[in-house]
């Protein structure tokens, strides 16, 4: 089976220090959040932005801020900026980070209920306005589906020519408003790709590890991190991102899966190396 690709979702717009105080916010402790996970197994960091009180925010100076601090522990990790921010924050305002080109990004493909009052939206023609700007730029795309509606929302995109190859799907399962995390919701998603994309999953809560296990048996991949659960297990608080993504390195390892580094997950995902080094060189582009 080809070796796993594991993604860290170090900090996220939502969860905060109150619920757990190892979210990182400020500059050097996403730096070091990213590089713990990066040293345990983790080649793909999913990057939200936060200001140093927690406040999420998409300012690329901050993304810089953050990116470069990463690089200077680790050039060779993968950046996955998220272009869905927080919830509320508007079309232009999420695009931020993607000024800075970096190597990969999140396309959010469709609206939910976030918990509450909240609403998560993703127009079809947000979906669009976001597809061009990273595709115009060479950012590669991870596609974020939050049910199954959303993956044939990019199957017709796909067909119109607004969305091109190489498809590589995240399925986050188990937010309140969206899919929920059972095996038959990832069997039902899993099934619903075309055969030559590639999918990570990414748990939300409780079904972090269940669908983490799914998913290496599968073939498919896996995205851990405190953005998305903030267990080790059940009533007990994870010390770290590091501490997720171990759990999950161990679990391959029963059962037989090798871990991807960063090189073998841009092969594994037909990704480019180009923009990832313009950026390095040159830093912030307008
Ligand atoms: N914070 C959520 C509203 C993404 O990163 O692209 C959206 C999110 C998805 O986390
Ligand atoms: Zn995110």
């Amino acid at each position: 089976m080809n070796k796993l690709i594991i993604t860290c979702a170090i900090t996220g717009a939502e969860v905060t220090k109150e619920q757990n105080e190892a979210v990182p916010y400020t500059v050097e402790e996403m730096a070091e959040s990213a590089y713990q996970a990066y040293l345990a197994g983790a080649s793909i960091i999913h990057l939200h932005a936060r200001y140093d009180d927690g406040t999420p925010t998409q300012d690329k100076n901050r993304y810089d801020e953050i990116i470069k601090a990463i690089k200077a522990k680790t050039e060779d990790v993968i950046i996955q900026v998220s272009t869905g921010g927080a919830v509320g924050m508007g079309r232009d305002e999420r695009l931020g980070p993607v000024f800075l080109n970096p190597e990969m990004a999140t396309l959010d493909c469709g609206t939910l209920n976030f918990g509450g009052d909240e609403i998560f939206v993703n127009t079809e023609n947000d979906i669009i306005y976001f597809s061009n700007a990273l595709e115009s730029r060479g950012v590669y795309k991870e596609l974020e589906c939050f049910e199954k509606g959303h993956i044939d929302t990019v199957l017709r995109l796909v067909k119109k020519g607004y969305i091109n190859p190489p498809l590589h799907f995240s399925f986050v399962l188990g937010v309140n408003g969206g899919m929920t995390g059972e095996e038959r919701d990832f069997l039902f998603m899993k099934d619903s790709i075309p055969s030559d994309a590639t999918y990570s999953v990414a748990g939300i809560g409780r079904f972090e590890m269940s669908l983490a296990k799914l998913a290496i048996i599968h073939g498919g991949h896996v995205r851990v991190g405190l953005e998305d659960n903030l267990f080790i297990e059940k009533g007990k608080f994870a010390s770290s991102n590091r501490e997720l993504v171990e759990k999950v390195v161990l679990m391959a390892k029963d059962l037989g899966r090798e871990i991807a580094t960063p090189a073998e997950t841009r092969k594994i995902l037909g990704m480019r190396s180009r923009v990832w080094k313009h950026y390095v060189h040159t830093g912030l582009i307008e």
